[in-house]
């Protein structure tokens, strides 16, 4: 067993110097840090995000969305950045009193409508455009299954797995077992499905695929934590196969480098506020001019 050398006292106190890649901005308590108003653009859908995987499955969704021809999914596109702490705004925190993106506001309703937690966001806006969910009661529950599936297992894979494998500031022994197993006996539930099914929820994308594609499609294709070694990714052949189908379609392109500010220049689009941004603004483009 490994060896703790810690005994936590009997009151915990709020220790800042804990370290950690996001020491400086994790806190035990909710609320605004300071007064700051959110930028509003003229689309109808106003995102606030980053491109990690939560933010990625909105943006995806949104693109996959326009590519299908609706035009009322038009959006402006917000950078959130994290470790800056602009998801404590006030008014950030008035459409996600969570603090986490990403956070969506429909100005298309009287009143506008807040959206917080990606999972709920997918659905609404599955929803509200009538596409990317099936409609037959049986496969609208099979979808949701993988949708909440997806909710409540990515925490383990990154507040979990990831954190320590990743970025504590130590390497304990126990907490990477116990993640490593946990994210494993998910890949093999991911893969096992995938054996049977083209996609997710079976013959048709849905928001399960948006979804579960940042996280574990990432995983298995080394693009996040830099882990696949360490998790024997090759096991899970039909994980592979099922993210390089995802990673092909147009609007996944597009969608993953909205909100991105790391990574290649060509491959951030900073805020996303029209379809040419994608030929303009990506960071290449606003540096040379
Ligand atoms: N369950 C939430 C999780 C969102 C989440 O954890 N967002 C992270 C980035 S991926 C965040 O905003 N972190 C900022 C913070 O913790 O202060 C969702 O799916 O929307």
């Amino acid at each position: 067993m490994p060896d703790s050398t810690y005994t936590p006292p009997k009151v915990w106190t709020w220790d800042q110097e804990s370290g950690g890649k996001f020491a400086n901005i994790n806190r035990p308590i909710a609320g605004a840090t300071h007064e700051q108003a959110l930028k509003v653009g003229k689309h109808p859908l106003q995102l606030y995000s980053l491109a990690t995987p939560n933010g990625v499955k909105v943006t995806v969704l949104l693109e996959e969305l326009l590519e299908a021809g609706i035009q009322a999914a038009e959006y402006d596109a917000w950078l959130i950045n994290i470790m800056e702490g602009h998801q404590f705004s006030s008014g950030f925190v008035e459409i996600n009193p969570n603090s986490k993106i990403p956070a969506l506001l429909d100005n298309s309703t009287t009143p506008p409508t807040r959206v917080f937690e990606s999972g709920a966001i997918l659905l609404y806006l599955a929803e509200k455009f009538g596409k990317f969910i099936p409609t037959d009661p049986a496969g609208r529950t099979e979808c949701l299954n993988w949708l909440f599936w997806q909710m409540g297992s990515a925490p383990l894979l990154g507040g979990g797995f990831g954190h320590f494998y990743a970025y504590a500031p130590e390497k304990f022994e126990y907490a990477i077992n116990r993640y490593t197993m946990e994210v494993k006996r998910q890949l093999d539930v991911l893969d096992r499905q995938l054996s049977e099914y083209t996609y997710i929820a079976g013959d048709h994308y849905s928001i399960a695929d948006m979804a579960i594609w940042p996280w574990y499609g990432a995983l298995v294709k080394n693009e996040v934590y830099e882990a696949a070694e360490f998790i024997s990714a090759h096991e899970y052949p039909h994980i592979h196969r099922w993210a390089d189908m995802i990673a092909a379609r147009p609007a996944v392109k597009r969608g993953r480098i909205v909100n991105k500010a790391w990574g290649e220049l060509h491959e951030q689009l900073h805020e996303r506020h029209a379809a040419s941004d994608f030929v303009n603004k990506t960071q290449d483009k606003l540096d040379n001019s």
